[in-house]
């Protein structure tokens, strides 16, 4: 598959900083780990990559101003470009020696999201979308899933972390996804999980308390493969306010119904 300039820039970078991540993986417990708020952990590991990347993108394309996890903002010469980074998305499970945790790369063009890579180096999956260009995983072009009933749906969510998020509304919005999905899923990083909706195999997720570096590039994906992508509210502030609803058409108007369902409505 020909791949444009610039996804080849940020593939190059995702897989440098996942191969740092990879051998840190191997002998995670020697990382030297640190906590930023209650149950919130960074590790060298998380530090590296964002380092690598931060050296690769900046080479690349100098001047580009940078949004980061680790390292926050860096604003360059050129602030019509804006790179969106989280290192190592799904810190927890990288730490407890789970595979499911993913490098997430988003380039903004003026305020526009143009381009996003989601790279799950344990299980070498790349998945890569340019705005108009479709979504790939590896060299596969996604679609997202067509059911249409939420009763034959498998929902990914999040759950509010330990002193953070409202978790009365989560166990609300929970109890309302469950009286009528076919499945719950809770995977713990959220830029895979919404390359896994871009891939059909889940069918809606939702998710309140994200932070841009998680979501920029999953929304992309999830757009180029068909998908629909709103915040909480129905407007397109996800990035500003961290809550994000996802699906096909159908189920992402669904499943926006069925979490706000205030408790009432049984
Ligand atoms: P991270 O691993 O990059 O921090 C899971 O729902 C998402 O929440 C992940 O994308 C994860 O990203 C993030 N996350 C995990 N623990 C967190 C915490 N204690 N506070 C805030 N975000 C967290
Ligand atoms: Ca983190
Ligand atoms: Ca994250
Ligand atoms: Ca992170």
């Amino acid at each position: 598959m020909a791949r444009s300039a610039l996804l080849n820039v940020m593939v190059q970078a995702a897989m440098k900083a996942g191969r740092s991540l990879s051998r840190d993986f191997g002998e995670v417990q020697n990382l030297q780990v640190s906590m930023k708020g209650p149950g919130d952990y960074v590790s060298q590991a998380d530090r590296k990559a964002e380092e690598t990347i931060f050296a690769e993108l900046s080479k690349a394309r100098p001047g580009y101003s940078f949004l980061m996890e680790e390292r926050g903002t860096v604003e360059g010469s050129d602030d019509q470009h804006r790179w969106i980074v989280d290192p190592l998305d799904g810190t927890t499970n990288f730490l407890h020696g789970i595979p499911l945790f993913a490098i997430s790369i988003a380039l903004e063009r003026q305020g526009q999201i143009v381009a996003g890579v989601v790279y799950n180096p344990a299980m070498d999956e790349l998945y890569t979308a340019e705005r108009g260009g479709g979504a790939f995983m590896n060299d596969r072009r996604l679609r997202v899933a067509a059911r249409t009933k939420l009763s034959d749906a498998v929902i990914g969510c999040g759950l509010p972390h330990l002193g953070r998020g409202h978790h009365g509304n989560f166990l609300v919005e929970l109890r309302n996804v469950m009286g009528e999905a076919a499945g719950i899923r809770r995977f713990g990083s959220a830029s895979l999980d919404l390359c896994y909706l871009a891939a059909g195999r889940m069918d809606g997720f939702w998710e309140t308390g994200l932070s841009a570096w998680d979501i920029a590039a999953g929304i992309l994906m999830i757009r180029e493969a068909g998908g629909f992508v709103s915040d909480m509210d129905g407007s397109q502030a996800m990035l500003e306010n961290g809550s994000l609803v996802a699906g096909n058409e159908t189920i992402h108007r669904a499943l926006m119904k069925t979490v706000r369902k205030p408790i009432s409505a049984g």
